[in-house]
């Protein structure tokens, strides 16, 4: 592999850039109209611009990236997230170009992405779901059937779904209708498939995820658990490694479990197996995730491990170098996700950043597009990358977090820096208590 396209921006094509460097690879970017200025395109060797600020009209027109590939002469083509990293006819596409797309076959895409597909691999391969419909539910008078096998309170997903949209909690019986209606049409709107499924609903679990690697030889390892627990609207903010909450045993338990779904379909690449943990300590598959992920960094930094490099070197065809999963993990690690958007309502908030200032010292990384007097553009995601930071225990961790936080500066545009400060000084967050459900209490309680 002598040069990578990669089909994304933002923190995350910088990210790739970075890797790619430090292997010897070419880099081409591609920017809309908007990004002429931004640093992956300033980065990177070669850049082109390949159409307007609306992301269908460049960072999603296959067209228009393949034109590209094309002229520039590139091996292959890295997705990041977002955009067309999830998407199984582009990497059809690319099969058929021979550009070798950076992450599982479209195949693998297809099936992991529809949630119902996924289950199925996972009961099959033996593990643990939550009661629910094995099948998609088409009529309401099957989902009142299911309903009352399983009893309330459920929830009604999209199979083509991710990220939580569309996903509907029923209380009880009187909703179910009509939510169930809802939610079919929602699942066609949004990922122009309406199938949904319903499974029983875990009202404060914590979201925990393995990370996974498999090369194209058959060998497959994990490299332990992120706890992504703190959400808002479906939004991950703070992500952590490890899970205060897992230890060894179960870290081993989880990790297998995500062996075992990645060893039943052939996985070949990165991938993130999501699990529900009830308060019992009991562990439940909802889906898995067929890209790298905007919190790889806390899993990096406790493995020592780049997934990105890692990631490439798996599609160039290499060995796994480390061939045994992670049970001892090195320290701890606490994400926070740096968005431009007001403090209160959560609107995006995008402008020009008049002056930054980014924190460094002992244990602290950050994987971010922003410079000094870069104007954030309103017509992507509003976040603007992430401050990481590395301890040797949690306490550790979150007093530098706390610490990088402070000198963490954004002149000129809103952002959530403050917001991240109440929720890392919060005792319920310090005692590692912090269910789904969290920031919802927190905004509620007005505090
Ligand atoms: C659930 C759940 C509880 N029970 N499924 C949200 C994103 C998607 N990946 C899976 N999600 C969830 N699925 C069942 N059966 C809880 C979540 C969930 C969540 C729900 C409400 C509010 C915040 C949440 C944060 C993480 C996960």
């Amino acid at each position: 592999m002598r040069k990578i396209l990669i089909a994304n921006r933002g923190e995350i094509a910088v990210r790739i850039i970075r890797a790619c460097r430090e292997l010897g690879i070419g880099t081409v970017a591609i920017c809309s109209t908007v990004d002429r200025e931004a640093l992956h395109s300033r980065l990177a060797d070669e850049c082109y611009c390949v159409g307007a600020a609306p992301s269908r009209k460049s960072y999603l027109s296959v067209a228009q990236i393949m034109s590209v590939a094309a002229v520039s002469g590139i091996d292959a083509i890295h997705p990041g997230y977002g955009f067309l990293a999830e998407n199984h006819k582009f990497a059809h596409i690319c099969q058929q170009y021979k550009i070798k797309f950076i992450g599982p076959s479209p195949q693998q895409i297809k099936q992991l992405g529809n949630k119902v597909e996924a289950k199925k691999i996972a009961a099959a391969a033996g593990v643990r779901l939550l009661q629910g419909s094995a099948d998609p539910v088409a009529a309401e008078t099957e989902a009142l059937q299911v309903a009352r096998r399983i009893g309330y309170p459920l929830i009604i997903k999209a199979a083509a779904g991710g990220g939580g949209r569309g996903m509907k909690i029923v209380h009880a019986e009187e909703q179910l209708k009509n939510r169930f209606r809802v939610a079919q049409s929602e699942a066609e709107a949004f990922f122009g498939n309406p199938q949904v499924f319903i499974e029983r609903y875990l009202t404060s679990p914590r979201h925990v995820e393995i990370q996974i690697m498999a090369d194209a030889h058959g060998n497959v390892i994990h490299l332990g658990e992120r706890d992504c627990s703190i959400q808002r609207h479906h939004q991950k903010i703070i992500e952590e490694a490890p899970c205060p909450l897992v230890n060894k045993k179960l870290r081993l338990r989880m990790g297998n479990a995500a062996l075992k779904i990645a060893r039943a379909c052939n996985y070949e690449s990165l991938g993130t197996v999501e699990f529900l943990l009830d308060q019992n300590g009991t562990f439940y598959f909802i889906e898995m995730n067929t890209r790298i992920q905007v919190e790889h960094p806390v899993t990096e930094m406790v493995t020592g491990i780049d997934l990105v490099k890692e990631q490439i070197k798996i599609a160039a065809g290499e060995k796994l170098t480390r061939l045994t999963s992670f049970t001892q993990l090195q320290g701890h690690a606490i994400e926070c996700r740096i968005n431009a958007e007001d403090a209160v309502t959560f609107v995006p908030s995008p402008g020009k950043i008049t002056d930054c200032h980014l924190p460094g010292g002992p244990g602290v990384r950050i994987d971010s597009m922003i410079y000094n007097g870069y104007r954030v553009p309103p017509d992507y995601d509003s976040m603007l990358g992430k401050l990481i930071v590395h301890g040797q225990d949690r306490e550790e961790a979150l007093a530098r977090m706390n610490r990088a936080l402070q000198e963490l500066q954004i002149e000129g545009i809103k952002t959530n820096i403050n917001f991240h400060s109440k929720v890392i000084n919060h005792p319920a967050f310090r005692r590692g208590e912090c269910s789904t459900g969290f920031i919802a209490e927190l905004l509620n309680s007005g505090k």
